[in-house]
């Protein structure tokens, strides 16, 4: 099978499945200042303060964290506005959308 049909069968795929929810995962850095992340959770993700510290946190005890569940095409963006507010000031935030 050439590669031209696997994709048209993978785009059939996911015409036919119901479709599929995607996390946006945070992870852990050492340089990304915590009030920053707190404050992309709270500006790109919509979190509340309280829930915005806690996810914060429970990615820099833990290494990563979901910021939230979107669709896909949500979820990828919410994913590079996220690493463009970082990379734009010079952290190295990492964020990635990852199927359910
Ligand atoms: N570990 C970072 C610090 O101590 C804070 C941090 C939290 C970084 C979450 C990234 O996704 C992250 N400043």
């Amino acid at each position: 099978m050439t590669k031209k049909q696997k994709d048209i069968l993978v785009k059939d795929r996911e015409k036919i499945d119901r479709p599929r929810k995607y996390k946006v995962v945070l992870y852990n850095d050492d340089y990304t200042p915590m009030e920053f992340v707190t404050l992309i959770l709270m500006q790109v993700f919509s979190k509340g303060e309280q829930e915005a510290k806690s996810i914060m946190m429970k990615v820099h005890k833990q290494g990563k964290g979901v910021a939230g569940v979107y669709s896909k095409q949500i979820a990828e963006t919410k994913t590079s506005t996220a690493k463009m507010y970082a990379n734009n000031l010079g952290y190295p935030l990492h964020a990635e959308a990852e199927p359910e």
